[in-house]
């Protein structure tokens, strides 16, 4: 179904003109039943999956580009910005990647072979339209002293593949902003390293992408702005990539609720006040903020972390009309 949108009120992005640009996460199904919404509200968007290795590059010889061309074409026909999401990920990459003819591991230098075509392509093709890239996607150990992730990326080429996947990118199109994308404020310190040890390299990386997959309990306030202050302190662009705000915390398992409590909409409400009233402080650092969704209709959280159970986490509804999330986000 194609939703109906109310055109009197306020663009989301006009409320946040002079602080960033305000995205959204699209994808084939969402511009359709959504388009008239994501062009009212958002001045910068990001294909969800659409421009991922194993989405855009599935086998060696084959790229399959139909999907990302047409986001790419929904931006140019109502002149939006767009980021593009992902060059280097462990998820969501293509198992020929990393496999030699003979089924077995390739040699380090096949891979990086490998990932320089693929940058050199995707980036190539974008070029002009694409304004900046998540290069790397959560390369940094979820738990332990480790600093990186166990990842076939790592096993085979060593930690250098994410120096090396911003030197493709970054003569691939000169222009671009490159970003290091990651998920959670407690890694602040483990980012910090990396993107510290990446300048000392001279490796061409511009900004850090913050995820914030956040909740209505966690996390505290203070842990973003402490997340915040810290990249900031290392003189690069801030992004915040993948906003949404889930009604459940993330242990909380429940599959019993059809339809969002009325309280759930006012706890969001004013996490997403406080929010971004700490963004705007920081407007000097944060150049945009992309939500992971356009409206409730969609979301990638009603199959994460429970497949199948309907999530709330966005500013619009399931019929795309304004929650009192949003009322309160504008009207600051
Ligand atoms: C993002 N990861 C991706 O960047 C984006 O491309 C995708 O569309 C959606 C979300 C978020 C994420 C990060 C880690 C993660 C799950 C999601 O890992 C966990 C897996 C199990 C349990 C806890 C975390």
């Amino acid at each position: 179904m194609v939703e109906n949108i109310n055109r009197s009120i306020p663009k989301l992005y006009e409320a946040f003109q002079e602080c960033f640009d305000i995205g959204a996460a699209v994808n084939p199904r969402t511009i359709f039943q959504a388009g008239d919404l994501i062009a009212h509200h958002y001045n910068s968007l990001t294909a969800e999956n659409e421009m991922k290795f194993e989405r855009i590059h599935p086998a060696e010889d084959t790229y399959t580009f139909e999907a990302a061309d047409r986001i790419v074409g929904f931006a140019r026909e109502h002149g939006k910005k767009l980021r593009g999401h992902t060059l280097v990920w462990h998820n969501q990459a293509s198992d020929w990647l990393f496999q030699g003819s003979d089924g077995g591991s390739v040699s380090r230098d096949t891979l990086l072979a490998r990932l320089k075509s693929h940058i050199n392509t995707v980036v190539k093709r974008y070029q002009g339209d694409v304004y900046a890239w998540d290069v790397v996607n959560e390369a940094i150990a979820d738990e332990g002293p480790e600093l990186l992730r166990p990842s076939k990326w790592l096993d085979i080429a060593g930690p250098s593949f994410i120096a090396k996947a911003f030197e493709f990118a970054h003569e691939a199109d000169p222009k671009a902003l490159l970003f290091y994308n990651e998920s959670h404020p407690l890694k602040r310190d483990k980012i910090y390293t990396l993107l510290q040890s990446l300048r000392s390299q001279g490796v061409p990386v511009h900004g850090v992408g913050l995820q914030a997959h956040w909740n209505l309990y966690d996390p505290g306030l203070d842990d973003i702005r402490a997340a915040i202050e810290r990249y900031a302190s290392l003189g690069l662009v801030l992004h915040l990539t993948e906003m949404d705000m889930s009604v459940f915390r993330f242990e909380d398992r429940r599959v019993d609720l059809t339809a969002p409590t009325e309280e759930m909409m006012e706890l969001q409400a004013r996490r997403y006040e406080a929010v971004f009233s700490l963004l705007r402080e920081y407007r000097n650092f944060i150049d945009s903020v992309t939500f992971w969704g356009a409206a409730d209709d969609y979301t990638w959280l009603d199959d994460f972390p429970v497949r199948g159970r309907k999530n709330w986490p966005l500013l619009f509804d399931e019929k795309c009309q304004p929650k009192p999330s949003f009322w309160r986000v504008v009207s600051e």
